[in-house]
């Protein structure tokens, strides 16, 4: 076919997509062309995240809950609502390897493979993340997989700016830094930096990624890598900050790749007052976030509510659906939402976080 005629087919395709809209909900396959990333290219300067020309960004998003749960999020329609009405810049997928994840399901990273590309398409960027959490040594047999499942990553995103891989969730037990987490994150960063020589690493620290201070101390080589840390405001408060800072302060870039409005078990009451403190905090050092989690799952820190919840405040129509991971109202822009009643107390606050501007102007990368 000739280059001016398949032009002429993908405008005609593209027509016709249009005609449908008007007459109501399309797929959104047909309504939507890959979106360039944001920011481009990432890369860290100094102790930001920056942009493909060197000024610091912060990203701000949603992570899913463990994919080997509730993998429906990965869906084109929460992906789109997720980029374009929560105004997320990033998405994390937590694949958990210990607790029913990879380990004894390894056809989990097709879901990923998925979630990569929906993210791609929407403009977002994308955490691979190693969900390490039980057992806490990333070293534990149950984790023999990390070199294979991120050299099989780096090789498909070498050339995808929207991934950022994040290695391991959280370390934790009796752990050194020194002898257990570096020489781990020494072998996935070589893994994952023979394909991939650029895309952001982010690197979980000890004690369920608190100990950045540590691990910035001792620091991993290499470039465009990143600490995370994770706060539950109900349990983590300035003593925490403090740490951050300390690994600011050394230099090393830090990334807050898991927070909920809750204490640390993921449940309970919500500690909004204090995440205000921290999300000033966050802003301030204009460090990239993702909060747990997008998902119906009966726990206070789910962003969405259960079915279970749905039924105790008689919202009849909500409870017919077989859940809630996939929006299906339509919203005034003409592609679906999830409607106010669907999303939890946690889930309204951190949708209108994302949806206004941060509160604090960043320090700037140079
Ligand atoms: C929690 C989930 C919960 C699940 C549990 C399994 O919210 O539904 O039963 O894992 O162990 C973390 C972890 C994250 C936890 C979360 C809340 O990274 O996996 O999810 N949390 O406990 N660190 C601090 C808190």
């Amino acid at each position: 076919m000739k280059r001016s005629t398949f032009a002429i087919l993908v405008f005609g395709l593209a027509l016709q997509g249009c005609a449908s809209t008007a007459r109501g909900p399309v797929p959104a396959a047909v309504a939507q062309a890959p979106l360039p990333a944001k920011y481009g290219k990432l890369q860290v300067v100094g102790t930001h995240l920056c942009d493909s020309s060197g000024k610091a960004v912060q990203l701000r998003g949603m992570s899913t809950m463990g994919l080997q749960w509730n993998g429906e999020i990965v869906n084109e329609a929460a992906f789109a609502a997720l980029a374009k009405d929560w105004k997320a810049d990033v998405v994390r997928l937590a694949m958990y390897v210990g607790e029913g994840g990879y380990a004894a399901h390894p056809e989990l990273k097709q879901l990923v493979w998925k979630g990569v590309d929906l993210a791609i398409k929407y403009g977002m960027y994308v955490m691979v993340d190693w969900h390490v959490l039980t057992p806490g040594n990333p070293n534990d047999p149950v984790y023999r997989g990390a070199q294979a499942f991120f050299d099989e990553a780096s090789k498909k995103y070498a050339k995808v700016p929207n991934v950022l891989y994040e290695i391991m969730n959280e370390p934790n037990g009796q752990l050194s830094w020194a002898e257990d987490i570096k020489p781990y994150a020494e072998k996935i960063v070589a893994t994952i930096r023979a394909n991939d020589p650029d895309n952001v690493i982010l690197i979980g620290s000890g004690t369920w990624s608190q100990d950045v201070d540590v691990a910035a101390a001792d620091p991993v080589q290499g470039k465009n890598l990143m600490y995370t840390f994770h706060f539950y405001p109900g349990s983590h408060r300035q003593a925490l900050r403090n740490k951050v800072q300390a690994a600011i302060d050394a230099g090393a870039g830090v990334f807050c790749s898991e927070w909920g409005t809750t204490d640390y078990t993921g449940s309970g009451q919500l500690y909004l007052a204090e995440a205000e403190t921290w999300l000033a905090f966050l802003d301030r050092n204009q460090i990239s976030w993702t909060n747990w989690s997008l998902c119906d799952k009966s726990e206070s820190s789910a962003a969405l509510i259960s079915l279970a919840e749905a039924m105790k405040q008689g919202k009849t129509a909500l409870v017919e659906r077989d859940s809630l991971m996939e929006p299906q109202t339509i919203g005034r822009e003409g592609y679906a939402i999830w409607g106010s009643d669907e999303l939890s107390a946690s889930g309204a606050f951190v949708r209108a976080k994302l949806r206004a501007k941060p509160t604090a102007d960043g320090v700037p990368a140079k």
